[in-house]
């Protein structure tokens, strides 16, 4: 059994999840995972054996929980400095990696609840409201200043927690047949060839659960 422990939701529905999964994997950490299905009777009281805030995912590092995407991934890279994969190295890089990390943290709010994340769900457009679209050019925006500051080819030049935090989105643009730029485009598809992105994502397919986001 490993020290750490990830609990998870669903790999096909829990955006939340994926994004410190990756970032853990990138940085070649041994970590176990523990799936709570999310939408359940149970899941309250089965989350609440980790931590009281009740959404996952909930790091368990030794005898500390600690809980919400991003603090995870800033807890490990204090921990485990050796590993490149984390912030950029260059100052000017991280301080761009960080602003685009706390906008993705707290922001695209329309993104989110008109696409949710649904690895398995047949790909095809939808009706975006003005707010979604103004969103989706903003994303497309931030990838571009940040790939050609960096010159690419991940958001800050290597793989790093800015590439984690925006799998998701990547998986929904894909998703939801949204029409992008040949840079953003590209983008997506680095995101989808990406060893532990395609891992998680052949898992995700193979899930039991069916939530309300499949009526989208
Ligand atoms: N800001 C939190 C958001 C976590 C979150 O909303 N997780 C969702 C799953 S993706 C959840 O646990 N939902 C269950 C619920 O709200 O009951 C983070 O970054 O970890």
């Amino acid at each position: 059994m490993a020290d750490m422990i990830l609990v998870i939701g669903n790999r096909n529905y829990s955006s939340w999840s994926l994004r410190p999964w990756l970032a853990m994997k990138a940085n070649g950490l041994v970590f176990d995972e523990l799936l709570i299905p999310l939408d359940t009777p149970d899941f309250p009281r089965q989350v609440a054996a980790y931590g009281a805030a009740g959404r996952v995912p909930i790091l368990v590092d030794g005898g500390m929980t600690v809980w919400d995407s991003l603090a995870i991934v800033e807890h490990l890279a204090e921990r485990f400095p050796d590993r490149s994969h984390w912030w950029p190295q260059q100052p000017r890089l991280r301080s761009h990696a960080r602003a685009t990390v706390a906008e993705m943290h707290s922001g695209f709010a329309a993104v989110r609840s008109e696409m949710p994340m649904n690895l398995k769900r047949a790909h095809g457009a939808i009706e975006l409201s003005p707010a979604a679209r103004r969103e989706v050019a903003r994303i497309e925006a931030v990838w571009g200043e940040a790939l050609a500051i960096s010159g690419g080819p991940w958001l800050y030049g290597d793989f790093s927690i800015a590439d984690a935090f925006y799998a998701p989105v990547a998986t929904r643009f894909a998703t939801y047949a949204v029409s992008l730029g040949e840079a953003a485009h590209a983008y997506v598809e680095r995101i989808h060839a990406h060893p532990d992105f395609a891992a998680w994502h052949a898992a995700a397919l193979e899930e039991p659960w069916a939530l309300a986001a499949d009526a989208i």
